[in-house]
């Protein structure tokens, strides 16, 4: 039984998720790799999440972890601070560290558009209507499911190229994309596969020609998700109220724009679900962003944010 390292509550790791979501696939794989124990909110696959958005201001996509009053928003800024708070075993065993963040350009953005256009075409009329309004509601845009339907060749013909560069990349003989051990890259590249795979029967049939991704994906799952205890979102809320952010002040000063520790700012992702969070700066960095909210639910929160694929603009 693995026992991970035990938390006190209010540093307890908190990943608000629900199972099917592949952002917070990897998330749970960090958690294996570096063996932690962590505590599991299961959150609702669609809106409302009235005891989860107290504590992110209105960001709503997900995974979103959260340590006492910190919450940590996107797959990026997560993964960065569990490297921070837990360096061993590293996500980056044999180096290369700046290529591995910017994979997530690649597998979180063309790589999952087309992974997402090929599953919900092929669900076609399963997918359920609640769904599609949220989604549509999330990016300010249509959820055709038709219109993804009809280009299922075109999506199987681009994920088909997509699992070509990992077979590649394989190719050497190696057991991980980039080196002895696994990294970052490889929980990455893992998502769209791990999605496909857990969502569409022809999975087989689409992954038939890759055998070392085969292998290789076997070796992935195998890593596991850490040691998982299961907390209700009113705990989890309970907890941020209790709790004082333990973010210190930062200042950059080579931010470009000028920006400080107090100003008061608008956060937002850039290509999708650009719901503002508005606060005051913490911390600042050339990957990371802070701000203090006061919550008249929740209270004195500290929301974190990368600064890759996220808008940063005065709040008016
Ligand atoms: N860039 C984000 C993307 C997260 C994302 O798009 N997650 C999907 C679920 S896997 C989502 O938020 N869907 C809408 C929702 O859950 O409200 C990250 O890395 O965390």
């Amino acid at each position: 039984m693995l026992e991970g390292r035990i938390m006190p509550i209010d540093h307890a790791i908190i990943l608000h998720h629900f199972d099917e979501s592949p952002f917070s696939e990897k998330i749970r794989l960090i958690f294996g790799l570096k063996q932690i124990a962590w505590t599991s909110v299961r959150i609702s696959r669609i809106m409302p999440r009235p005891d989860l958005m107290p504590l992110t201001g209105g960001y709503r996509r997900t995974p979103v972890m959260q340590i006492g009053a910190d919450v940590y928003c996107d797959t990026q800024c997560i993964m960065r601070e569990l490297e921070r708070r837990f360096p061993a075993p590293t996500l980056f065993p044999d180096g290369g560290e700046g290529l591995a963040w910017a994979s997530a350009m690649w597998t979180d953005r063309s790589f999952f558009q087309n992974t997402v256009n090929l599953i919900f075409g092929s669900l076609a009329d399963k997918v359920p209507q609640s769904f599609i309004e949220d989604r549509e509601k999330l990016r300010g845009a249509k959820f055709d499911v038709a219109a993804m339907t009809a280009t299922i060749p075109q999506m199987r013909d681009q994920y088909r190229a997509h699992v070509g560069w990992i077979e590649t990349q394989l190719a050497g003989g190696g057991q991980w994309l980039c080196g002895a051990a696994p990294s970052l890259v490889d929980i990455n590249a893992y998502m769209n596969i791990w999605y496909v795979r857990s969502s569409l029967p022809v999975a087989d049939q689409l992954l038939a020609e890759f055998p070392k991704v085969r292998a290789w994906e076997e070796r992935v799952r195998a890593i596991g998700h850490g040691a998982r205890t299961e907390m209700s979102t009113a705990e989890a809320l309970r907890i941020g109220q209790a709790a004082t952010p333990q973010t210190s002040e930062a200042n950059d000063p080579r931010d470009p724009n000028g920006r400080k520790v107090g100003d008061l700012v608008d956060v937002r992702p850039d290509d999708y679900g650009r719901i503002a969070v508005r606060g005051r700066i913490v911390a600042l960095s050339g990957q990371g962003i802070a701000i203090r909210r006061h919550d008249d639910v929740a209270g004195d929160i500290v929301v974190h944010f990368p600064r890759a694929g996220f808008l940063v603009t005065p709040a008016p």
